[in-house]
């Protein structure tokens, strides 16, 4: 199987950092996103990551492909087998999905807009879904080790990933003094092979 990637993107780094875990074979593909490239005949909606199976067929959302590879390669599992577990590690995964898309929405409008054109209303309200996101998988995690459950889901993995990216490209959106136990999860993962191998290379 083939994943396209692009070098910086969290919701792609979740799904390399779920087969290095699992030690699936696969084939990584980095794709430029800004410039031309062959990820559109693959993903019709051009975004990363997309994950080309053996037979061809391509998949598209970090969250229904890292389901996909958990239920096919499910040693160790990140996504719980009973369906409470299950449910608990999709829904805050989503959570976490969602600070990271608001997140992107915000740097996309810094990036396509220069001052003058930016829309202060859409960047104030983008930045209320992250600060409420991030409260809110503060207060889950509170002092515990893992998001839910006990043992490493693919929740703390997202939004592990997902902070990785807010660090390095866009540090304003993350106060650690104001999140320590999402800044705990997250420096503890970096420690992982996995993370250390995926991690967004600097500026
Ligand atoms: N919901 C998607 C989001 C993926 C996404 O936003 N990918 C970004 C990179 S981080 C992308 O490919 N952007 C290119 C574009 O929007 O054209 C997922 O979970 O995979």
């Amino acid at each position: 199987m083939k994943l396209y990637i692009s070098a910086t993107s969290p919701f792609a780094r979740k799904v390399r950092v779920l087969l290095i875990e699992k030690q699936v074979p696969h084939e990584v593909e980095v794709v430029d996103l800004w410039s031309p490239n062959e990820l559109q005949q693959i993903n019709p909606i051009g975004k990363v990551p997309a994950l080309v199976l053996d037979d061809g067929r391509a998949m598209a959302g970090s969250a229904f492909i890292a389901d996909w590879v958990d239920g096919r390669y499910p040693r160790p599992r990140f996504i719980p087998a009973d369906d409470d577990g299950r449910l608990e590690a999709r829904r805050w995964e989503s959570f976490a999905d969602g600070v990271m898309d608001a997140v992107a929405a915000s740097v996309y409008e810094m990036r396509f807009h220069d001052e003058a054109s930016r829309s202060r209303s859409w960047l104030d309200r983008q930045r209320g879904k992250v600060d409420a996101g991030l409260a809110a998988l503060e207060r889950q995690l509170g002092t515990r080790r893992w998001l839910c459950g006990e043992a490493m889901s693919v929740a703390d993995i997202a939004i592990a990933c997902h902070l990785g990216f807010v660090r390095a490209r866009a540090p304003q959106f993350f106060d650690a003094a104001r999140l320590p136990g999402l800044a705990r999860l997250s420096a503890g993962l970096d420690e992982r092979d996995s993370f250390r191998a995926t991690a967004p290379p600097p500026l």
